[in-house]
């Protein structure tokens, strides 16, 4: 390692002394003009990560649903993964190191990690449509470059999208073509072939309103528009052309508000749904004739695809296990529907898809997702293989359910959440079931809930376990929480700090609005007693 060459390089993209980020929930996320010397020492970073595993490793550019002022940057591991937590640590010394250290740790960090400096390194870079975002890629590419690493710039692509690159470049493109059109090639044709197998056409239900957040999702769907425009007619609202990114719109917004974008023109009954900013979020929505506002969030579309799946399996009567994953985030009518009605278990862990994907991968057939509509299904390799045997071998309806099977497998981006892959999985299953929006949206009624943020001095003061849904510091919240959950019916709350805002994040659900809406609000304001609340006290309807 050239460390001299590092230090000289590093000076043009110099930390702000003080300085301090971590690698969060999704990466490092802040301003975007405190971020240049991040991306050029997660450059180097990658470079080592590559080095040590002999693999191609991703980077991409993004603050996904954040505002368009913010950036942040994310490493992707070998199979289209999120980094490994020993290398979050890494990742968080390295971007923290003031200057004149910053070597240094870079050389205790390859020796920690055992990394083998005579090894070549490929990175491959993508990023989102921010106006920061070019020159903070080329931030990257510095890095990499001063490590002499080699690298594939893809330029614009959604989050997703890298992660399938990653992922096609370690399987020797066994997954599929590391490039764009590799990638629509994949997803349309097996989109083609799920839906081929509906009985009727349903094709006046053929058409759906995406609002892309002003981002990168609508570029990509515009590309991707001609491949699948036989099955499925797309058209796009906040594409970018007018508004600001992520700004009264995209999947956040909707889900948050619990309210329609702006800039969409909506009709009653009709299927819409909102990506957000880096295009690997989605929830769908549409106003009932009274004009109400109706939300299918993640728990909804866990549900959907996971009942369509067993049904699936039923019908080729192999035994495949199923779980299904969520965070505490979920509604308490989804975890019932789903353990109650369909028979499917269901498991909790912390916030974030790496967490939620790390426990998915337990089962033959693994579904999981957000309440904010960030998740995907995982099939085993086991059960991929004897789903591919089947699809050969067995007849009839049999063969055709197999087949299906078969189709999703090549349909859902199994990297992570993706908004256009999990749109098109959507879109088959509710041709397939002849199902109309209303009806999916029928299967259970979400229990009224409301999220709230709480300023604090310093968030990491609340520490949490039980995949979040109990406190543990400061002492005296969880027993306050307690008393105040016991006031409602069909009520829970929670609160944990959040992993990419400065806040904290406060949960709950009730029997009604109201009751949703006072519980929050009283849980905001113990927050706010115990655990060094900042500024103005919480107000209800704020
Ligand atoms: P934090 O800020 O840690 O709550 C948010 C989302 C996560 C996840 C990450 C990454 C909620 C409540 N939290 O994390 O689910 O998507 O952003 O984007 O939606
Ligand atoms: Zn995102």
């Amino acid at each position: 390692m050239d460390l001299d060459a590092v230090k000289e390089h590093s000076a043009l993209h110099a930390k702000p002394s003080g300085l301090v980020l971590q690698y969060g929930t999704a990466g490092f996320r802040t301003k975007a003009e405190h971020l240049d010397h991040v991306m050029f020492r997660m450059g180097l970073l990658a470079v080592l990560r590559s080095k040590q595993t002999k693999s191609t490793i991703g980077i991409m550019v993004t603050a996904s649903h954040n505002p368009e002022e913010d950036n942040g940057v994310k490493l992707v591991d070998p199979l289209g993964e999120m980094l490994a937590p020993s290398w979050e640590e890494h990742a968080t010394c390295l971007a923290n190191a003031e200057e004149q250290d910053m070597p240094r740790v870079l050389l205790d960090i390859s020796v920690k990690a055992a990394v083998s400096l005579q090894q070549d390194a490929f990175v491959v870079i993508g990023r989102d449509t921010r106006p920061s975002s070019e020159k903070l890629s080329q931030s990257v590419i510095d890095g990499v470059t001063v490590l002499k690493g080699q690298f594939h710039d893809y330029g614009l692509l959604t989050t997703p999208q890298l992660h399938y690159m990653v992922y096609c470049r370690n399987t020797g493109g066994q997954y599929g073509k590391a490039t764009l059109e590799g990638y629509y090639e994949k997803l349309s044709k097996a989109f083609m072939e799920l839906t081929k197998q509906a009985s009727c056409s349903g094709d006046e239900n053929r058409s759906l309103k995406v609002d892309c957040a002003n981002g990168i999702g609508a570029l990509k769907l515009r590309e991707m528009e001609h491949y699948i425009a036989q099955g499925l007619s797309v058209q796009l609202f906040n594409d970018g052309t007018k508004g600001k990114l992520n700004h009264l719109c995209g999947a956040d917004f909707v889900k948050s508000h619990q309210k329609p974008p702006h800039g969409m023109e909506m009709k009653s009954n009709e299927r819409c749904c909102s990506f957000d900013g880096d295009a690997d979020r989605i929830v769908y929505y549409y106003l009932d004739v009274d004009g109400h506002f109706h939300l299918i969030d993640g728990d909804k579309i866990a549900t959907l695809i996971s009942s369509f799946l067993k049904e699936l399996l039923l019908e080729i009567g192999e035994s495949l296990n199923i779980g299904v994953v969520q965070t505490a985030y979920a509604n308490g009518s989804s975890t019932r529907y789903l353990e109650e009605v369909m028979k499917v278990p269901v498991y909790c862990t912390k916030t974030g898809v790496k967490h939620l994907h790390h426990k998915a991968q337990e089962f033959d057939i693994g579904v999981y997702f957000e309440a904010n509509g960030h998740g995907t299904v995982l099939f085993s390799k086991a059960a991929e293989t004897k789903i591919k045997q089947l699809a050969r071998e067995l007849e009839d309806k049999k063969r055709k359910a197999a087949k299906m099977l078969e189709n999703v497998i090549d349909l859902i981006n199994q990297t992570a959440g993706d908004a256009v892959s999990d749109m098109l999985v959507i879109e088959a299953v509710l041709i397939l079931k002849g199902l109309t929006v209303q009806q999916w949206d029928a299967l259970y009624r979400d229990l009224p809930n409301r999220q709230l943020k709480v300023k604090v001095a310093d968030r990491q003061v609340i520490s949490t376990t039980d995949a979040e849904r109990q406190v543990v510091t400061p002492p005296g919240l969880q027993e306050a929480i307690n008393d105040l959950v016991k006031k409602y019916k069909l009520s829970r709350a929670f609160v944990r700090p959040s992993g990419t805002e400065d806040i904290v994040r406060v949960y709950a659900e009730a029997d009604s609005q109201e009751n949703a809406d006072s519980l929050a609000h009283a849980v905001s304001l113990a927050v706010f007693q115990l655990a060094g609340g900042v500024g103005e006290a919480p107000q209800l309807g704020l």
